[in-house]
C-alpha cells in the first residue's frame, strides 16, 4: 500500500504546552545507583514542568525467562512501583503504572513488529551483549526495543529519560516511526532520548570498565550499591571499589574507577568537580571514598524512609497503581485507534 491509497486516518491529537514525558524500567531486580542516578533522579527533578508517565515494564523482564522468579514477579513490579514514588515522583504530577495492565502495549508492538527489518533488532547493542555465550535466545529478546518503541509511541512522547545505554534503543524508536509514516501515513509523535549530562554511564564498583547493572548486582555483592542498601552495605561496597594505586583525584587524569567515584559524588554532591578534586587532593583514596560514602547515605536515607512508609499500606500502592494503568489506558487506547486505522485493522 502507498500513502496515497491508505484510508483517512486520525490526525496527531493537539500538543499540550508541557512535554510528554514516558520512561521505564525493568522490574528484574533492586535498583541501584546506576538507575537513580542515569534515569530516575532526572525523572523527578523535571516532573512540574512536565507532562509525565511512568512505567514498571515487566513484560520486559521476561525476555530473559531463566532470571525470572514468577512467584516474586507481581511483587517486584509493585516494589519498583514503590522505588518510583520514594525517589519523589509525586502521583499527582506522573501517571505510574505496570505495563502489563495496559494490554495496549503489546498489541501496539505486534503492529510494529510487521514494519520492523529483523536487521534493524539483531544490530542492537544490548541485544548482543545479553545474548552473547547463549545458547537459547528467546525471540522475545530479538524482540525487546519493539516493545520499548510501543511503549514510548502509546503515549505521543516527546522526551524519554534514560541512561546512556538505552540511546540506541530510542533512536531506533524513531526509526521504527518513521518508516510506518512512510508506509501507513503519520500517526506517530517521534521521540527524542535525554540523557544526563553527569551520571549517564555509572560503572560497576567492583569492575569499573563495566555499566553498574542489576544482573551482575544479583551475582557479585560488591558490584553495586542497591538504593534499599543499609549504611553498613553503601560503606563496605563503596570503600572496596576497585581504583588504582596511584593517589590521582583529578578526573581527568584519574583512572576509571576514581572517575566512577568521582562521578557520583558531583552528581549527588552538586558542587563543581573541580572544588571537590581540591577537597581530596593528596590525600588518597581513602578520603575520596569516605566523602562518596557520606553522600550516598545521605541521598538514600529518605528514599528509604518513604519506602518503608509505602510499603506499610499496600492497598494503597495498589490502588494508585490501578489509578495509574486507567489514566494510561486513555491515552494509549486513543493511540492505538489511530494506528489500526492507519493500517486498516479493527472493527
Ligand atoms: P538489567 O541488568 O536487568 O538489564 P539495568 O541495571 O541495566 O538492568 P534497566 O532496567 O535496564 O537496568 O535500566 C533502567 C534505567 O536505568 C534505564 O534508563 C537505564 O539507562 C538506566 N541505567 C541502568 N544502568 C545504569 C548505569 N549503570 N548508569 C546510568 N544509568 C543506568
Ligand atoms: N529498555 C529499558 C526499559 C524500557 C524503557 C521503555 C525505557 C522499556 N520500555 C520505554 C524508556 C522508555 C531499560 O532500561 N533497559
Amino acid at each position: 500500500m502507498t500513502p496515497s491509497d491508505a484510508p483517512p486516518i486520525g490526525a496527531v491529537p493537539p500538543r499540550g504546552p508541557r512535554p510528554r514525558v514516558f520512561s521505564g524500567m525493568q522490574p528484574t531486580s533492586d535498583l541501584h545507583l546506576g538507575n537513580y542516578l542515569g534515569a530516575l533522579r532526572q525523572w523527578v527533578a523535571g516532573q512540574h514542568e512536565r507532562d509525565n508517565v511512568f512505567c514498571v515494564v515487566d513484560l520486559h523482564a521476561l525476555t530473559i525467562p531463566e532470571a525470572i522468579d514468577p512467584a516474586h514477579l507481581r511483587a517486584r513490579s509493585r516494589s519498583v512501583a514503590a522505588m518510583y514514588l520514594a525517589s519523589g515522583l509525586d502521583p499527582e504530577a506522573s501517571t505510574v503504572f505496570v505495563q502489563s495492565h495496559v494490554p495496549e502495549h503489546t498489541e501496539c508492538a505486534w503492529l510494529l513488529n510487521c514494519v520492523t527489518p529483523l536487521g534493524w533488532l539483531q544490530r542492537m547493542t544490548q541485544f548482543k551483549a545479553k545474548t552473547d555465550g547463549r545458547e537459547s535466545i528467546g525471540t522475545g529478546l530479538l524482540d525487546y526495543p519493539v516493545l520499548q518503541a510501543a511503549d514510548i509511541l502509546l503515549y505521543d512522547t516527546d522526551e524519554v529519560p534514560v541512561g546512556e545505554d538505552q540511546v540506541q534503543h530510542i533512536e531506533l524508536t524513531r526509526d521504527i516511526a518513521v518508516r510506518f509514516h512512510h508506509l501507513f501515513g503519520e500517526v506517530f509523535v517521534l521521540p527524542k532520548a535525554v540523557v544526563p549530562k553527569s551520571g549517564a554511564r555509572i560503572m560497576g564498583l567492583d569492575e569499573p570498565t563495566v555499566k553498574m547493572s542489576k544482573s551482575i548486582a544479583d551475582e557479585r555483592p560488591g558490584h553495586a550499591v542497591r538504593l534499599l542498601d543499609p549504611p553498613d552495605a553503601i560503606r563496605k561496597a563503596i570503600m572496596s571499589a576497585v581504583t588504582d594505586s596511584e593517589r590521582e583525584t583529578r578526573f581527568e587524569q584519574a583512572s576509571p574507577g576514581v572517575r566512577n567515584l568521582l562521578t557520583i559524588w558531583q552528581v549527588l554532591d552538586g558542587r563543581p568537580m573541580a572544588e571537590l578534586e581540591a577537597e581530596v587532593d593528596g590525600k588518597g583514596y581513602g578520603a575520596l571514598k569516605k566523602a562518596v560514602v557520606a553522600v550516598v547515605v545521605d541521598a538514600l536515607a529518605p528514599i528509604q524512609a518513604r519506602y518503608a512508609e509505602l510499603q506499610a499500606d499496600p492497598a494503597e500502592l495498589d490502588a494508585l497503581l490501578a489509578r495509574g494503568a486507567e489514566r494510561a489506558r486513555g491515552t494509549a487506547a486513543a493511540t492505538l485507534a489511530r494506528v489500526k486505522a492507519a493500517v486498516g485493522v479493527g472493527a
